[in-house]
């Protein structure tokens, strides 16, 4: 049986319990699931209210239900949502009664979305976008992912791959006339200034910053340092919360703990990370190696010293050193940067000096690692990875050229090819499941 020979459901909404549910069917069995549930069909595209019912005629639900008739749906096949009330119970007795249908069956994570990229409503670039749209915890991210949905990247790149296919043409024609001892040079000259450009509107859009995978990520923010120097302390001020347990005891922290931050749109992870130092106990050791493994991975370290103290392990990110418990010691000091890259600060976590400073340097470092993404239109490393092999075919096109039309109008084919990958049009199976395997169910 093909994929979409079955009919799918999930609910789409949030986690119950919730006032509003919405339960959405999709597939060819929609309309007898919708009559075996509402006792009809309701007019498309009408919100109408209808007591669902189970197998047996008994109540389940007061609901709004609405039928789109495909082809002109979400996903391009017949839809219905069932707007029931989101208590637990409502929502096992409407999946209950639909599993009971023949052919239905619940909807794997991102199965209504791969039904719509199915049924061309969507390219991959723009499902990708939808995925981001969702996911997205900032506004920056937000703004970035419409972007994306609204598809610029994939028409640019539909756009470059007519273009590329006509230069094949182009070129291919050129072979065939060679047959005839005939080259016409007329014909491959403008083919090849054709693909200059393509080649030179690809790698602007590559150059363009090319920090919009940054936004998808966010920036991650490492506090290390020595045992009970605060770090934790830190931690609670920036997420403005008790979130990790601060106590005298040297050795307090052992896992990793995370937060998100919005600083100004950007998505910020902020991790507390166990203090390191040598220790007999193996709860510990574990906690210092995983301390230093993501202090290792993060964009940014923030190590954290007592006042008396201003040695530091070396690592590969950059670090602010971070002096902390400045209320301890007489006539506060002051931050002095060397100047080496590195910042130093000078704080109080417990009674909050030096907070401020801190935090508005992290939003202009912010700022300078996600540079203005606004331009930007790859979002992806997978975007990335395909359109610089397109670059890379047309640059060997380009060169083949003199040497014999049948190799660029190989290269051409392989530019479009990438093209072709990215917009999900050719040798997709592989990709497919990468993508809509992070989607949520009922998306
Ligand atoms: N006076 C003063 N005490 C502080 C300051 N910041 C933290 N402390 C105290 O220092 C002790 C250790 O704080 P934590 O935040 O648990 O330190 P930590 O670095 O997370 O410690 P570990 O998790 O054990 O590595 C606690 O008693 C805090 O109240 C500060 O700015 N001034
Ligand atoms: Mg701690």
């Amino acid at each position: 049986m093909r994929l979409c020979d079955q009919t799918i459901f999930a609910q789409s909404s949030g986690r119950p319990p919730s006032a509003i549910a919405i339960v959405r069917v999709s597939g060819p069995q929609t309309v007898v699931a919708v009559t075996a549930l509402a006792g009809r069909l309701p007019p498309p595209r009408v919100a109408t209210r209808l007591l669902l019912r189970d197998a047996n005629g008994q109540p389940i639900d007061d609901a709004l239900v609405l039928y789109f008739p495909g082809p002109a749906s979400a996903t391009g096949e017949d839809l219905a949502e069932f707007h029931v009330h989101g208590g637990r119970a409502v929502l096992a007795s409407v999946f209950a009664a639909l599993s009971a249908i023949e052919n239905l069956r619940a909807a794997e994570p991102g199965e209504f979305t791969r039904r719509a990229f199915a049924h061309g409503k969507l390219d991959l670039t723009e499902a990708e976008g939808l995925d981001d749209l969702i996911h997205a915890d900032t506004d920056r991210q937000r703004r970035q992912a419409l972007r994306q949905l609204k598809g610029l990247l994939g028409d640019r790149a539909r756009d470059w791959r007519a273009q590329i296919i006509e230069a094949q043409a182009l070129i291919e024609a050129g072979i065939d006339f060679a047959d005839e001892g005939d080259v016409p040079s007329d014909m491959i000259a403008p083919a090849v200034s054709r693909i200059r450009t393509l080649l030179a509107e690809i790698e602007g859009v590559l150059g363009a910053e090319g920090r919009s995978e940054r936004l998808r990520e966010g920036l991650v923010v490492a506090i290390a340092g020595p045992p009970n120097v605060g770090k934790s302390t830190l931690m609670n001020q920036l997420a403005r919360r008790d979130v990790a347990i601060v106590s005298p005891q040297a050795g307090t922290t052992r896992d990793i703990i995370e937060v998100q931050l919005d600083l100004d749109g950007y998505p910020v992870t902020v991790i507390d990370t166990a203090g390191i130092r040598k220790t007999e106990d193996p709860v510990e050791q574990e906690g210092v190696r995983r301390a230093r493994a993501r202090a290792a991975e993060a964009d940014l370290v923030l190590w954290l010293n007592d006042c008396d103290e201003a040695s530091r392990e070396a690592s590969g990110v950059p670090v602010w050193l971070i002096r902390n418990k400045i209320d301890l010691i007489q006539g506060n000091p002051r931050a002095v940067n060397s100047g080496k890259g590195e910042r130093n600060f000078a704080i109080s976590a417990s009674r909050g000096d030096g907070l401020a400073e801190l935090m508005s340097a992290l939003v202009q470092h912010a700022q300078d690692y996600f540079g203005t993404t606004e331009g930007g239109l790859i979002t992806r490393v997978r975007q990335r990875k395909l359109l610089e092999d397109a670059a890379a075919s047309l640059q060997r096109a380009i060169g083949a050229v003199s040497e014999g039309e049948e190799l660029a109008a190989e290269d051409l084919r392989s530019a479009a090819h990438a093209l072709g990958r990215l917009l999900g049009q050719v040798d997709v199976e592989d990709v497919l499941e990468v993508i809509f395997g992070t989607f949520c169910i009922g998306k």
